[in-house]
């Protein structure tokens, strides 16, 4: 298997003095310790309650609630019906920063409509009640995505909040392409908003929906992620070839589907990114392929030498790929085999890592030092 980097970055250690990862990391033992905690249908993501039980999405619409502890798993009920097939469904679920105080979750998920399906964004106030479940409340959709279309891939639709309670949005080009570099759509776009769904002030563009972009020219971008400095991160699936990882910046263009370190799946090459220096070339690249499915930046210190690493869950790889994060560089430095698909990877308040296993029946695992 191949390991590539940026050409820039490439053409740097040339010059320097550390060796260029050429291949991809060695395998090593297992570290973790592994404690299966229960399993889902197709589960997608999942977010930790003030009160350490944790809320997974399922694929074909349902929301679950689990204590790890006991191992129970309840139901929140008040979800939207989704648009189940292909990738589409329930997809991202995530707090808001002040939830101990509004009990606001924030959901997204593939929805039909006049020309076919599109990601929604939508949030609700979680009620819970004393029997292991509870209910969304008040639900309202915030954001969509500017058209629908017929594809049933490349949703994206992860939600992340910044300490500022802005939201970010990935939003997917659903296979669409184009419009990953047009301002008259949101797809191929990093999103920034309000927790309303509004436009702050300070985003790098304007007109509707342009303003909501923060970056574009993005494929598939399945996770991000911010780093201690408050850097923005970004995995995202490559076409034959040529999943990314990207620093994202305000107003770049990452190039989709004008460059990229793959080609179309039918063998049409793309030119790459160094034969365009206007698009933000990735910090690494795959090529064979690792499927990144989400991302977090490891900030705990259960694994005290992982502390500033991108963790990025792997459908490919099956399992976990380390990326070192050093100021605006990357590189991979371990992967880690689970011999499962592995949808979503998340830190835990006591910074355990928390794995969902893709597919039918994929299990829960929590992940400790062995
Ligand atoms: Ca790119």
């Amino acid at each position: 298997m191949r390991y590539g980097l940026s050409t820039t970055f490439a053409l740097a250690l040339v010059a320097s003095a550390f060796a260029t990862p050429s291949q991809p990391s060695p395998r090593q033992t297992n570290p973790f310790t592994t404690t299966p905690i229960t399993d889902f249908d197709e589960p997608w993501s999942l977010a930790f309650l003030p009160d350490n039980r944790i809320l997974v999405t399922e694929k074909r619409g349902q929301l679950r609630l689990v204590d790890p502890t006991t191992k129970a798993k309840g139901t929140i009920t008040g979800v939207p019906s989704v648009a189940y097939g292909g990738q589409g469904g329930f997809g991202d679920v995530a707090l808001h920063p002040n939830f101990a105080e509004n009990n606001l979750v924030y959901i997204s998920y593939a929805e039909s409509g006049t020309g076919g399906a599109g990601a929604a964004v939508a949030r609700a106030k979680l009620v819970l009640n004393t029997s292991g479940g509870g209910a969304l409340q008040g639900l309202e959709v915030i954001w969509r995505q500017s058209q629908k279309v017929s594809a049933t891939g490349h949703y994206s639709h992860r939600i992340l909040f910044d300490g500022n309670s802005t939201m970010w949005i990935s939003s997917g080009e659903r296979q669409a392409f184009d419009p990953a570099q047009a301002m008259t759509s949101n797809l191929g776009k990093i999103l920034r908003l309000n927790d309303d769904g509004t436009v702050p002030a300070g985003n790098p563009f304007t007109g509707t929906p342009g303003s909501q972009v923060w970056a574009l020219g993005v494929r598939n971008p399945l996770g991000i992620a911010f780093d201690e400095q408050g850097r923005l991160w970004e995995v995202e699936m490559g076409p034959m070839g040529g999943d990314e990882i990207n620093l994202i910046e305000k107003g770049a263009n990452y190039g989709w589907p004008i460059v990229s370190q793959g080609d179309h799946y039918d063998g049409k090459a793309i030119p790459r990114h160094s034969t365009r220096p206007e698009f933000a070339a990735p910090k690494a690249w795959w090529t064979p392929v690792i499927s990144p499915s989400s991302l977090i930046i490891y900030k705990g210190s259960l694994f005290s030498s992982w502390k500033g690493n991108a963790i990025i869950s792997s459908l490919g790889a099956l399992g976990l790929v380390r990326v070192e994060i050093s100021g605006t560089t990357a590189r991979e430095v371990q992967r880690i085999s689970l011999g499962k698909r592995t949808r979503c990877v998340r830190e835990g308040p006591d910074g355990a890592l928390w794995v969902l296993e893709d597919g039918a029946g994929g299990r829960l695992l929590k992940l400790t030092p062995r």
